[in-house]
């Protein structure tokens, strides 16, 4: 639990914020933002004093003191419970971008209708905010400016954002005169599912670096420099994501990019193993601690050979058993993209999709998928207004487009909905003309860990039931997973032949690569799907991949990896 200290200087500064919009007076809500800090900063845990003994805290004076001693007691402070109810909860999200203050805050709120910052930053680009009255361009420049460094000072962005900004300067980095090498290392080429920085890799003669510094920093996407240095530079994207960029000698290339690449909780533990070798590792090479000889640098493979080790590959390199596993010659066969044989979970405008059935066909046969599922919603998901007419009319439909796909094999399904007892929208007879069903959890999020973790399992008891979708509901930084006993579920899974998906679109990413790594010691198998609505979609695979390769797993544990004869035989669930 966070300290009470922490969460009491956190309730003081909303207070303080709150109280600038509504008061006049400047002074008191500065008075509360001293005693936030004082507070914060305080040795001694507030819930070991007494009202007397927090009176005695600099900057505290009787009425903050007395807030103080009543959150203590009670969880709240009444009096901020009315601020909180007088302000729009946007106003305080604009309020934690620097340098915008309350009253602007307010004000971008009541004309524009902004609550967030991504709204904000769409207004800016519309040139909203520069025709505001009171603001114009000068004063856009600087809420801008304010959100980069709300960025820089902990928003993290998802992999494929940050993916798409590390290839495309990546490539202008590569047409640059001197550039050998370039690559992008740290949590990206980990493929963490959110990303701080972006950290680029570039190999160059010493001679070649200020150049290729200045043209990063000239770069387009550019926004703004931090630091310019000759090898080390970094920069903030026009979207506020930081971008470090380190060059090194082409010598030093394998060594920089394992240190770069991190974790850095697995840089310590392979350091550890270079000590006990009597080496020493850096971002330089690997060296002899005595001597100071140099023994490899040039390439990972040599780096992690020289300490004994087979190459571990980025997705691994978390510290949750790599470097031990890599010792004793037990690390998985990672399963790769082009193992992928087709997408499990898909949809079409017959319910949510936005391209046409033809068109998602075509798109997956251009993948080079054996075989490709149409899991359109199912009726109980209302809004989607699906019928049985229709969904025979789409497995006719798909029947006869066979025809055109003679390498890829057209699978009927659909996404059912779990009801809060488990049950699923239809009887078993009409279930069983589907080639595979995908069951998810899309209403009554909230219920109890006992009632989510037995409406979980009912559902995969259905032998008509074959892949459990993104099955804790998560959106990343949008809405909490459900609570539910992941141990039984997971065990459940493996018992009753049901899938568990790993949902590859970028802010879901569910299961989550630790889920992965606990679901695969109960012996659980896996479909890797992009549940895509639109064409572009399908491409989103990659991250389900890289998060199956995160989670330890093989290609074995993938029922879409596997040959059409033993996917359907899966599929049966036992069933004859
Ligand atoms: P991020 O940016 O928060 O998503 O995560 P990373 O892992 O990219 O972290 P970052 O950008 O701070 O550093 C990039 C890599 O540099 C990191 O993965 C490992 C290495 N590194 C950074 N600081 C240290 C350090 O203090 N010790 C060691 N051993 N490695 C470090
Ligand atoms: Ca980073
Ligand atoms: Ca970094
Ligand atoms: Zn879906």
């Amino acid at each position: 639990m966070a300290r009470a200290n922490d969460e009491v200087e956190e309730l003081l500064l909303e207070y303080a914020d709150l109280l600038s919009i509504l008061s006049e007076d400047p002074f008191k809500p500065r008075a509360y933002e001293k005693a936030a800090r004082a507070v914060g900063g305080y040795h001694a845990d507030l819930r070991q004093l007494d009202l007397k003994r927090i009176l005695q805290i600099p900057s505290v004076g009787r009425s903050i003191g007395e807030k103080i001693g009543e959150y203590l007691e009670t969880g709240q402070i009444h009096d901020l419970e009315q601020l909180r109810a007088q302000i729009p909860p946007g106003v305080r999200t604009l309020m934690s971008i620097p340098g915008l203050g309350p009253k602007k805050a307010l004000a971008l709120h009541q004309e524009l209708r902004v609550s967030s910052v991504e709204e904000l930053v769409s207004a800016i680009d519309a040139g909203a905010v520069a025709a505001l009255k009171g603001f114009g361009s000068k004063s856009q420049e600087n809420i801008l400016r304010g959100i980069q460094q709300l960025h820089e000072s902990g928003g993290r962005v998802p992999v494929n954002l940050a993916l798409d900004v590390a290839e495309s300067l990546l490539s202008e980095l590569r047409a640059t005169r001197g550039v050998r090498r370039a690559e992008y290392a740290g949590s990206l080429r980990r493929m963490a599912e959110t990303i701080g920085d972006v950290d680029l890799l570039v190999a160059a003669a010493e001679k070649d670096a200020p150049r290729i510094m200045d043209a990063l920093v000239g770069l387009g996407a550019v926004g703004r420099v931090l630091a310019h240095g000759t090898t080390k530079s970094s920069v903030v994207t026009g979207r506020g994501l930081q971008v470090d960029l380190r060059i090194v000698p082409i010598e030093v290339w394998g060594a920089a990019l394992v240190y770069f690449t991190g974790s850095k909780a697995h840089n310590i533990r392979i350091r550890e193993i270079a000590v006990r070798k009597g080496l020493k590792l850096s971002e330089y090479g690997l060296f002899q601690a005595k001597s100071g000889r140099l023994v490899a640098a040039e390439t990972e493979q040599e780096v992690y050979a020289k300490l004994g080790l087979p190459f571990i590959a980025p997705t691994l390199r978390e510290d949750r058993g790599e470097v031990e596993a890599a010792a004793a010659g037990e690390l998985p066969a990672l399963i790769g993209l082009r193992q992928i044989r087709g997408d499990l979970h898909t949809h079409t405008d017959l319910t949510d999709g936005l391209a046409p059935l033809e068109e998602m066909l075509e798109a997956a046969s251009e993948l080079g998928y054996s075989y490709y599922a149409v899991t359109d919603h199912a009726p109980n998901l209302a809004m989607q207004r699906m019928t049985d007419e229709k969904v025979l009319a789409q497995r006719h439909r798909l029947a006869k487009l066979q025809d055109r796909y003679p390498k890829m094999t057209l699978l009927h399904g659909s996404e059912l909905n779990i009801d809060p007892g488990g049950d699923v929208d239809w009887p078993e007879g009409f279930l069983s003309g589907f080639d595979l069903t995908v069951a998810s959890v899309h209403s009554h999020f909230n219920q109890s860990r006992e009632q989510m973790t037995r409406r979980v399992i009912r559902a995969m008891e259905n032998p008509h039931v074959n892949v459990i979708g993104h099955l804790t509901g998560r959106l990343i930084g949008k809405r909490p997973p459900i609570d539910v006993d992941l141990d039984a579920i997971f065990a459940a899974a493996a018992r009753t032949g049901t899938a568990l998906e790993i949902n590859s679109f970028p802010d879901r990413l569910d299961l989550k690569d630790e889920h992965v790594l606990w679901a695969r010691r109960h012996g659980a198998r896996f479909a890797i799907d992009t549940d895509s609505h639109a064409v572009t979609h399908l491409g989103v695979m990659r991250y389900g991949v890289a998060t199956a390769q995160r989670g330890w797993l093989s290609k074995d544990e993938v029922v879409n990896a596997w040959p059409l004869a033993k996917l359907r035989k899966f599929l049966r669930k036992g069933r004859t």
